[in-house]
């Protein structure tokens, strides 16, 4: 049996989810509360000895990190998702890489600064707001320019790259990145926000987000 620790605002975490459900797999979820600090107590860190969701425990084989896992689960699964030729799978690990490294650390900086800092009342970084927004200036328009040719980020099948990218985007409203202007990453994202992989997990997601917006708006910091 496969167990699933996550956190409902974590996109990693809610990747790992989307991507079991878009495999097939069936699984049990466990939700750490980061506030509470249960990610660094040791029953949890004996799952993650770094102490952060996701993190899954397969049978015995435990593993952390969002990219790494789906690309196991999707390999034990002989999962489209993650193709086996050659160029096909690395056109998903390309998207992947770029999408993690690039385009989710830039969001990661914007989201932590206009969401979480001020939920924990931590003062806001300008420096690193500033630079997530001008890297996001960057590369959403390649993003875009790559779903404006393709249906897909990695071309014309969904892979582990747009499930990766679906859930880096997942805050972007409530962090207010307005990506309107990028037609096709809207219209991929509609269209992904609708299938079932995701509304299995959306309404976990919508409902913490709400929670926490209105903790905002309340002015409650803890
Ligand atoms: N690169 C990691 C990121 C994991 C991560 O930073 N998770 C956050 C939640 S989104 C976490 O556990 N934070 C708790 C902490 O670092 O103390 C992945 O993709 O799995």
């Amino acid at each position: 049996m496969l167990t699933i620790y996550g956190s409902d605002l974590s996109a990693p975490a809610n990747k790992v989810r989307f991507a079991a459900n878009a495999i097939g797999i069936k699984y049990e979820y466990k939700r750490i509360d980061l506030r509470a600090g249960e990610h660094l107590k040791p029953e949890f860190l004996a799952i993650n000895p770094v102490g952060k969701v996701p993190a899954i425990d397969d049978d015995g084989f435990k593993m952390f990190e969002s990219n790494a896992i789906i690309r196991y689960l999707a390999d034990k699964n002989n999962s489209p998702l993650y193709p086996k030729g050659l160029r096909d799978r690395a056109v998903v690990d390309m998207w992947l890489d770029f999408g993690s490294m690039h385009v989710g650390a830039a969001l990661s900086k914007v989201i932590y600064n206009r969401l979480f800092a001020p939920l924990r009342n931590i003062p806001v970084d300008e420096n690193s707001l500033q630079e997530g927004l001008k890297f996001l200036d960057r590369f959403l328009p390649a993003v875009d320019g790559q779903l404006a040719k393709n249906k897909y980020i990695a071309g014309a099948r969904l892979t582990l790259a747009d499930i990766n990218l679906l859930a880096l985007f997942d805050p972007c409203e409530i962090a207010a990145i307005d990506i309107s202007p990028c037609k096709d990453i809207v219209r991929w994202r509609e269209a992904l926000r609708k299938e079932k992989f995701y509304t299995d997990c959306h309404p976990e997601y919508g409902a913490a987000l709400k929670d926490r917006l209105a903790a905002l708006k309340a002015g409650n910091k803890s």
